[in-house]
C-alpha cells in the first residue's frame, strides 16, 4: 500500500514543508520511495532542494547504523551488542570518570544533526547537566560564535539573532553568504531564488560581497543589484567606511538620539576616522565609484539589512565585522523594526513576552588546557576539545549528531587524542569517520523516525512559525531516539532527566514535545489540529528596544571590538588566501554518496593557476602553516585573483587539515580560523592536467 504523510524537512534551517511517499508491504516492511515539496506549505510553497528530495536514500543509507556496536580499542573491529550490555557499560565507563577525575571528565559534543532532533537535543543537554559537567561542545564554535558575542556585546543578549523582513523594500546586503545554495546562515530561507526575486519585484534592492562571483551574486545581479569583490577578509573595511560616512551625513538622528548614547558615538567615529575611502578602496580592491553608489544606496534606501555568513564569521575580522553590520543598521534606524533587521523571537521561546535578563556577560574562564579561550554561552569552543583531552581532563566523550574529525581543525590530532580516551560515544544516523574509531556506536533514530518541532530553527526562520510533525515511518532495527538513550544512562546513574521524573517507558516523544511548547500560545493538540498544519504568528518588531535593551540603548563601542577593530587596521595583506564553499548536494560532511555532491576539490582563478603551472584537472598540493592536502584544481574565473576556494566535509581531502586549533583561533570567541586563511598551492603531478 502506498501512503503519503506531511512533515517538514530537518536538514537545513529552511524547514521545507515536504510530502513522504512510504511504501507499505504485506510483510510489515515501509520503504520510504519518495519527498516532494509541500505546495500547501505557507512559507515553503512546495519548495524542496537535491538533499531533501535524497531523504528516502539517507533513511535507507547502505551506511545505517542499524546495531549498536562496540569495539575495544579503535582499530580494532565493531562487534555488535544489545542495547542493555551497551548501555550498562557506558553508564559505568561514566561513573568511574566521575570518581576518578569529577564532572568535567565527561564532555558532550553537539553537532548540526542533532540540533534538529526536538527531544533528543535537550534531553541529552540535561545528561551532561546531570553529572554537572560544563564541558560542552557545540558545531556554533566552528560555525559563527561572533553572532552571539555581538548581540551580548551590544545588545545584551547572546540570544539575538537578526533577522530579514522579507517584505522589505529597502536594501538587502548578503555579506560573506551565498543563500541560493546555502539556504542560509543564521537565516533559513527557503526557495532562495524565488524569495530575493520577491524582495527586487515589491521595491527592495539586492547587493552581493563576495570575494567569489557565487550563485547569489549572478542573481542579485541579474536583478539589478550589484556585486562586490573583495579581497577575503576586508568586507569589515567597506562596512567601517559606511558608519563613518552616515555618522557625517544620513543617519538616523531620532533613532540614534532615542537608543544610543551620544559618548558611544563619538566613541564609534573617531575609531573609524582613518578608514576614508582612499584607504578602504586600495585594501579591498573596490573602486571608489562602486563603493560611493553603494553609499548613496544605503542612504537613500527606507531600511538596510546585512545578512552574513560562515564567510564572514569564518575570517579573523569575524566580530567587528558582525560589529560593523549591526552599525550600518543602528546608524540607519534598520534594526529591531520592519523593512530592517528584526529579530525573531521564536514561536517556542517566545523571548517577547518572556525577555531574558539581559547586560550580563555569559563568559567565564575557560578551561585549564586553554585558559584564554573563555567559556561564552554556557560552552567551551571548540578548539579547545584537543587539548583537553590530551591534557587528560577529558576521558569520555559523547559525539552526538557531529562529525569532528571532518569538522574540526587538525583531524589527525584530534583522531590520536580520541584514540587514549577511555570511552568515544558516538551517536548517528550513518557511519562516519568519528563512528569508524568509537568505542561505542549508538544508532539513532531519523527524521522520519521521530516526531518534532524546529528547534534550533525555531528562532531562525524568517516567520514566526511552527509545525509538528509525526514520525512517518517507526523505527526499525536497533534504531532508538537520543532522548531515550540518555534518559536510560541517566537512570542507571540514579537520576531522571523526563517529565516529572519518569521513567523512559512511562514517556512518549509528544509528551517531550507538549513540554517544549511551555511557553508558546498554542498547545500541542490544537498545533497538530491546526488547518495547514503550520502556525504563522504576525511577526514582532520593536521588542529588543523596549524589553530588552539595558537602559534601552544600544551599546555602540564595546571595549573588546573596539580592540580587535586597531588590531585588524594593522594587519599585513598575504598572498593566497582560502575561502570555503559548500556544495549544493551536501550538508558538511552528510549525503556524500547519496546526491551528486557538485564539483569539490580546490577552484582557482586562472591567473593563479597559470602562473603555478596548474591546469583544469591537475593534483596540486595545498599547505597552509597548519598543514597540508591534497586535491585536484579546477580553474574558475568567478574565484576572485588572490584566493581559491574549497569545500568542507569530507575526508580526502580534509580541509581541516589546513586549519589550527591554535594559531588564528579568535581570542574573544575561540572560533577556529577557517575563511581568508593563507595558503600556498603547488602543481604535484604535471600528467594529471587535462589539456
Ligand atoms: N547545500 C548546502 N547547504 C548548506 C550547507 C552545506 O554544506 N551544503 N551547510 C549548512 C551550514 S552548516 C551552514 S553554517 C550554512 C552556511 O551558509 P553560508 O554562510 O551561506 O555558506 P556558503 O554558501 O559557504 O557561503 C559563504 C560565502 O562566503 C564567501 N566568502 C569567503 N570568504 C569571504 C570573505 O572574506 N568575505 C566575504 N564577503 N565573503 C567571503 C564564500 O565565497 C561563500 O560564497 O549553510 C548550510 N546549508
Ligand atoms: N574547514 C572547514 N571546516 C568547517 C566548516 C568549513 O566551512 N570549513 N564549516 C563548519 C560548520 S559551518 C559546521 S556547522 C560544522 C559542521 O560540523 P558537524 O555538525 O560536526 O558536521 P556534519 O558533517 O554536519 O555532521 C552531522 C552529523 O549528524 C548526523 N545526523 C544527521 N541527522 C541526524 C539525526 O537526526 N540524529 C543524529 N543523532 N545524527 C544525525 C550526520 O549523519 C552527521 O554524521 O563544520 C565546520 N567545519
Ligand atoms: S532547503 Fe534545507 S530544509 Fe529545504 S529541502 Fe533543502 S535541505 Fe531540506
Ligand atoms: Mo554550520
Amino acid at each position: 500500500m502506498i501512503r503519503e504523510q506531511r512533515s517538514f524537512c530537518r536538514i537545513c534551517v529552511a524547514m521545507c514543508g515536504i510530502v513522504v511517499t512510504v511504501d507499505e508491504s504485506e510483510n510489515g516492511t515501509s520503504t520510504v520511495t519518495k519527498v516532494r515539496g509541500d505546495p500547501d506549505h505557507p512559507l515553503s510553497s512546495g519548495y524542496t532542494c537535491t538533499k531533501g528530495r535524497a531523504l528516502p536514500q539517507y533513511h535507507h543509507h547502505p551506511r545505517r547504523i542499524d546495531d549498536v556496536l562496540r569495539r575495544d580499542r579503535p582499530g580494532t573491529a565493531a562487534v555488535a551488542c544489545g542495547w542493555g550490555e551497551a548501555l550498562d557499560e557506558v553508564a559505568t565507563i561514566v561513573r568511574e570518570a566521575v570518581r576518578d577525575g569529577g564532572p568535567d571528565s565527561v564532555a558532550a559534543y553537539f553537532g548540526s544533526g542533532i540540533g534538529f532532533d526536538s527531544c533528543g537535543r535537550p534531553v541529552a543537554e540535561r545528561f551532561l547537566a546531570s553529572l554537572g559537567s560544563q564541558q560542552k561542545y557545540t558545531s556554533m564554535t566552528v560555525d559563527t560564535p561572533c553572532k552571539p558575542l555581538v548581540a551580548e556585546l551590544v545588545g545584551g543578549w547572546s540570544g539575538l539573532m537578526p533577522t530579514l523582513d522579507p517584505a522589505t523594500d529597502g536594501l538587502v546586503l548578503f555579506v560573506g553568504t551565498n543563500p541560493v545554495v546555502s539556504h542560509g546562515h543564521s537565516n533559513g530561507l527557503s526557495d532562495p531564488v524565488q524569495r530575493i526575486r520577491r524582495i527586487t519585484a515589491s521595491g527592495g534592492t539586492v547587493w552581493v560581497i563576495d570575494p567569489r562571483r557565487t550563485e547569489t551574486a549572478t542573481l542579485a545581479v541579474s536583478l539589478g543589484g550589484q556585486h562586490l569583490q573583495p579581497r577575503p577578509s576586508t568586507d569589515w573595511l567597506i562596512l567601517a567606511w559606511l558608519v563613518r560616512e552616515l555618522l557625517a551625513a544620513g543617519a538616523d538622528a531620532a533613532y540614534l538620539a532615542a537608543h544610543t548614547s551620544a559618548a558611544d558615538l563619538d566613541r564609534v567615529a573617531a575609531e573609524l576616522a582613518p578608514f576614508t575611502l582612499e584607504v578602504v578602496a586600495r585594501r579591498t580592491g573596490i573602486g571608489p565609484d562602486q563603493l560611493r553608489a553603494l553609499l548613496e544606496l544605503v542612504r537613500s534606501s527606507p531600511g538596510v539589512s546585512v545578512v552574513t555568513g560562515t564567510g564572514t564569521s569564518m575570517q579573523q575580522t569575524a566580530n567587528i565585522v558582525e560589529w560593523l553590520a549591526w552599525l550600518v543598521q543602528i546608524v540607519t534606524g534598520s534594526l529591531d523594526r520592519d523593512g530592517g533587521m528584526w529579530f525573531n523571537p521564536g514561536f517556542l521561546r517566545q523571548a517577547h513576552r518572556f525577555p531574558p535578563r539581559a547586560g550580563r556577560s555569559s563568559a567565564t574562564p575557560g578551561p585549564a588546557s586553554r585558559p584564554e579561550l573563555a567559556r561564552r554561552f554556557g560552552e567551551i569552543p571548540c578548539s579547545a576539545l584537543v587539548s583537553e583531552i590530551e591534557a587528560g581532563h577529558i576521558t569520555v566523550v559523547f559525539v552526538v549528531g557531529g562529525s569532528p574529525l571532518t569538522a574540526f581543525p587538525e583531524p589527525d590530532r584530534l583522531a590520536a587524542a580520541f584514540a587514549r580516551l577511555r570511552a568515544l560515544v558516538v551517536i548517528d544516523v550513518v557511519e562516519n569517520e568519528t563512528s569508524a574509531v568509537a568505542t561505542h556506536v549508538l544508532p539513532a533514530t531519523d527524521q522520519l523516525e521521530r516526531a518534532d518541532v524546529p528547534l534550533v530553527a525555531d528562532g531562525l526562520q524568517l516567520a514566526v512559525a511552527s509545525q509538528y510533525t509525526a514520525a512517518i515511518v517507526a523505527p526499525t532495527q536497533q534504531h532508538r531516539p537520543v532522548w531515550w538513550m540518555f534518559a536510560e544512562l541517566a537512570r542507571r546513574l540514579g537520576q531522571s532527566l523526563l517529565p516529572g521524573g519518569k521513567d523512559p517507558e512511562e514517556v512518549t516523544e509528544d509528551e517531550l514535545i507538549a513540554d517544549l511548547l511551555g511557553r508558546a500560545a498554542m498547545d500541542l493538540p490544537s498545533l497538530r489540529a491546526h488547518p495547514t498544519g503550520v502556525v504563522v504568528e504576525e511577526p514582532v518588531f520593536g521588542w529588543v528596544r523596549e524589553r530588552v535593551l539595558p537602559g534601552g540603548v544600544w551599546r555602540v563601542a564595546p571595549d573588546g571590538l573596539v580592540d580587535q577593530l586597531r588590531q585588524a587596521a594593522t594587519a599585513e595583506p598575504t598572498d593566497l588566501l582560502l575561502i570555503p564553499r559548500r556544495l549544493p548536494g551536501t550538508m558538511n560532511s552528510q549525503l556524500r554518496g547519496v546526491t551528486a555532491a557538485g564539483a569539490w576539490g580546490i577552484r582557482l582563478n586562472p591567473a593563479d593557476a597559470g602562473g603555478r603551472g596548474i591546469g583544469e584537472g591537475s593534483t596540486v598540493m595545498v599547505s597552509s602553516a597548519a598543514g597540508a592536502v591534497t586535491t585536484v584544481a579546477a580553474l574558475d574565473p568567478r574565484v576572485q585573483p588572490g584566493t581559491a576556494s574549497m569545500t568542507h566535509g569530507w575526508d580526502d581531502p580534509n580541509a581541516g587539515r589546513l586549519a589550527s586549533s591554535t594559531a588564528g583561533v579568535d581570542a574573544l570567541t575561540g572560533m577556529v580560523h577557517l575563511s581568508g586563511l593563507p595558503i600556498r598551492i603547488s602543481l604535484l603531478d604535471p600528467t594529471t592536467a587535462q589539456p
